[in-house]
């Protein structure tokens, strides 16, 4: 009998931005795993045609809504588990979870967190490689006057230390500000792709700031190298964390929009550069302009010209790039980055 390696050939991940009027039924029953709609409403994770959907309120108007589409050429499973939706492929599963908007937030986040990592358990899918979530008020205070970011920050940590997620083996992540909505999530999780953390050497790990930004630190690697299998360290992705003004453990440049972007870009370009990946034994130089998938996060709508002009001198002209006007997870960050290198 013939023993087909099963880390070959199932390829990696693909996503891609869309009108949200061109995602059909007709689109939806065919290869596609899950598409996250960036709108002018949440809504709540579910399956629809066979693939999951989930609705974040990031957009203030239609004309600034999109939908990210993950495409798939195998057959999807779909589920419900509590607040949690999911699909999968065989190699790779999107799971989706929204946590209403509360006063408190540690203890949904927590909860909600458990069972989508029981899920990824269950079903057999290990690596977790990416995650984003979506935090309406983010800068506010909660009910005992901890800010919402520190709140759901605390409920994350918690979540991963249930489930013994070593600090190592934390993925790459979004932590951003949404219109409405509460806490809405999802995360990106392989079966055989193989992930490798990458930290920023001019930059504190997230998981080792000090108390100063809360309870709990955030627990994201600030990019993570997703290959085929663990020996090629080569022609894997990079998926690049959201990304901000901060060296160190330190917010740089407050109220300097300008300085805020360039260093933003700085620590990208250095994430990424061939030096930087090495110390991570991966042979890849890549630089902004091999960037894709690109959101940039900036909270006061009338920089958004600026940062876009800044952005298009860095990136490639054929990059899928968004623009959302929200508020970013430190009072004194005005924007925040984050992309994928294909
Ligand atoms: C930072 O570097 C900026 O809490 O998941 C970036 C990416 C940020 C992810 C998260 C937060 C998160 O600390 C903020």
């Amino acid at each position: 009998m013939t023993q087909v390696n099963p880390a070959v050939g199932l390829g990696l991940p693909s996503s891609t931005f869309m009108n949200p009027a061109d995602v059909t039924d007709a689109v939806l029953g065919g290869n596609v795993l899950g598409v996250v709609n960036y709108t002018t409403e949440p809504t709540d994770p579910g399956i629809e045609n066979g693939a999951l959907t989930i609705g974040l309120h990031m957009a203030h108007t239609a004309d600034e809504a999109f939908a990210e589409v993950w495409i798939t050429d195998r057959p999807v499973e779909t589920g419900v588990v509590r607040e949690v939706a999911y699909a999968h492929d065989g190699e790779y599963l999107i799971v989706a979870g929204r946590i209403p908007q509360a006063g408190r937030y540690t203890e949904a986040t927590r909860a909600a967190y458990c069972t989508a990592l029981e899920l990824m358990d269950g079903l057999g899918y290990k690596n977790c490689f990416r995650m984003w979530n979506f935090v309406a008020d983010i800068n506010g205070d909660n009910a005992d006057g901890l800010e919402v970011y520190r709140d759901f920050c605390r409920g994350r940590a918690e979540a991963f230390e249930l489930f013994h997620f070593g600090d190592q083996e934390v993925p790459s992540a979004t932590g951003i500000g949404a219109l409405g909505g509460g806490i809405s999530f999802y995360f990106l999780v392989s079966r055989s792709a193989a992930p490798t953390s990458v930290e920023n050497s001019k930059q504190v790990s997230a998981y080792h700031y000090p108390q100063q930004y809360g309870p709990r630190p955030p627990k994201f690697a600030r990019a993570t190298y997703l290959a085929e299998t663990h020996t090629d360290r080569s022609g894997g992705q990079i998926y690049v964390s959201g990304t901000a003004s901060i060296r160190g453990h330190e917010t740089l440049h407050e109220g300097d929009l300008v300085k805020q972007v360039e260093l933003s870009l700085d620590n990208i370009a250095h994430l990424i550069s061939r030096d930087n990946l090495a110390a991570h034994e991966i042979e890849r130089r890549t630089g902004l302009s091999d960037l894709d998938n690109i959101k940039v996060y900036v909270r006061h709508r009338e920089d958004i010209p600026v940062v876009r002009r800044m952005c298009s001198e860095y990136f490639s002209p054929a990059a899928r790039t968004a623009y959302l006007n929200v508020d970013v997870c430190r009072s004194g960050l005005l924007v925040e980055i984050e992309g994928i290198v294909p």
